[in-house]
């Protein structure tokens, strides 16, 4: 055969919608006309999905691989059975929780575990209550803004020992649209001086204070210590913000449950040292969120954070940042802090932190394209814009966009 012109290809103008947005595909199997009868089709041929198992007992591997190869799936598994990747469409893989029930407790637990994970990739989290406020995650990517009541914060904006200074500075990251201020006393800068906890609040509660009755957004306070977590929350934060995700301070969890706060669990390790980065922050995470269980802290309340920069390379924080995604199995809100952060630096010749920004921002996007729920930075009005932007892409264009006369030849 003579090899077709490109007019002859074009009439059929072919375009893979996968990879893509889901809501691609879904749009053009409902343009076809055939009403929604054309969504379980996709459900079963649409896309492939894949769920990363680990810790399994080798009946267990045995177990998922019979049953979801009878839904149309395929198992692939590590030689002694404990770690296995399910692949398949996505009614395959939501079809095999149920089926694991009929063959006991464990392997119900284990599909009680997919399903969760299914469930957060799918869709973005319910809100979250925090004091007289609610975090709501669906319209649009959220903002924390950072308020360090410190001398020497590495980001170059501690407001030092004037909470005169800091309190403007938190009505000001308001005002720049933050969704919620976060007040921190104590550097996390490596090799930082520990900082009493007197000192920290005598930072903090006046900031804290003042913040909470003067904002219309929630105050939350960013400290690994237990007696300042309460302090603050007496004084108005509704917030804690847990830079070792209550495994450091063990009176910590107490703290957030019996003020019914709402909690942000960051990842945080002694060293860098990882096998799979990915996979060790989210396993402590959910260590975290076992903790916060066994104190009576509602799992509702709760935001993970890989925590950037703690404990890590910057290859790690990119990888974090690259495979965000995974976080969602948590089935949890997922927030980053990429603000500022050395790793910026180091790709960009070693700027220094006012000479981040940049940087920040295409961190934000990418941590927002890949799933995360709210960013935690200095430069909320930069930030504000930029993801106004991004999620006008990412989840669809807002009513007022379309609203809008049409351009002339050049708009
Ligand atoms: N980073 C810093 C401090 N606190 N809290 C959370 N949840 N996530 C972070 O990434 C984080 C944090 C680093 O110092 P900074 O206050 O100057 O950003």
């Amino acid at each position: 055969m003579t090899p077709p012109s490109e007019a002859e290809l074009g009439r059929y103008n072919v375009r893979p919608l996968t990879p893509g947005p889901e809501s691609a595909l879904r749009e053009a199997a409902l343009a076809l006309g055939s009403g929604t009868t054309a969504l379980p089709a996709l459900a079963r041929h649409g896309r492939a999905e894949a769920l990363a198992v680990a810790g399994l007992a080798a009946d267990e591997c045995r177990v998922i691989t019979r049953e979801l190869r009878r839904l149309g799936g395929e198992v692939l598994s590590s030689a002694d059975g404990d770690r296995a990747l399910l692949l398949g469409p996505l009614s395959a893989l939501g079809e095999l929780p149920a089926r694991l029930t009929e063959w006991g407790r464990r392997t119900e637990v284990l599909g009680a575990a997919l399903h969760a994970a299914l469930a957060g990739r799918g869709s973005r989290p319910a809100p979250v209550a925090a004091g007289r406020h609610v975090l709501e995650f669906h319209r649009r990517t959220l903002v924390m803004g950072v308020v360090n009541a410190t001398p020497d914060s590495f980001s170059g904006d501690g407001t030092g020992d004037d909470p005169a200074a800091a309190v403007a500075l938190g009505a000001a990251l308001a005002e720049a649209g933050a969704d919620i201020v976060d007040v921190g006393g104590e550097s996390t800068r490596p090799n930082s001086a520990p900082v009493a906890a007197e000192v920290e609040l005598a930072r903090v509660l006046p900031v804290v204070r003042e913040l909470a009755a003067r904002l219309d957004v929630p105050v939350s306070i960013d400290t690994r210590k237990a007696a300042v977590a309460r302090a603050a929350l007496d004084a108005g934060a509704v917030i804690v913000n847990d830079i070792w995700g209550l495994r450091r301070d063990p009176e910590m969890a107490a703290a957030v449950a019996e003020a019914g706060a709402a909690l942000v669990v960051m990842h945080n390790a002694a060293k860098p040292e990882y096998g799979d980065v990915v996979e060790e922050v989210c396993a402590v995470l959910r260590e975290s969120l076992a903790l916060a269980e066994a104190a009576g802290i509602e799992r509702e309340r709760i935001v993970v954070d890989p925590g950037l920069g703690f404990a890590k390379t910057p290859a790690h924080n990119l990888e974090l940042v690259r495979r965000l995604g995974e976080l969602r199995g948590l089935d949890r809100p997922v927030l980053v802090g990429p603000s500022r952060k050395s790793t910026i630096g180091a790709l960009l010749g070693g700027a220094p932190p006012d000479r981040r920004l940049e940087g920040t921002l295409a961190l934000c996007v990418l941590a927002a394209a890949n799933g995360a729920d709210l960013v935690r930075v200095h430069d909320v009005a930069e930030v504000s814009l930029c993801l106004r932007v991004a999620d006008a892409v990412l989840r669809g264009t807002p009513e007022e966009i379309l609203a809008l006369p049409r351009p002339g030849p050049t708009g």
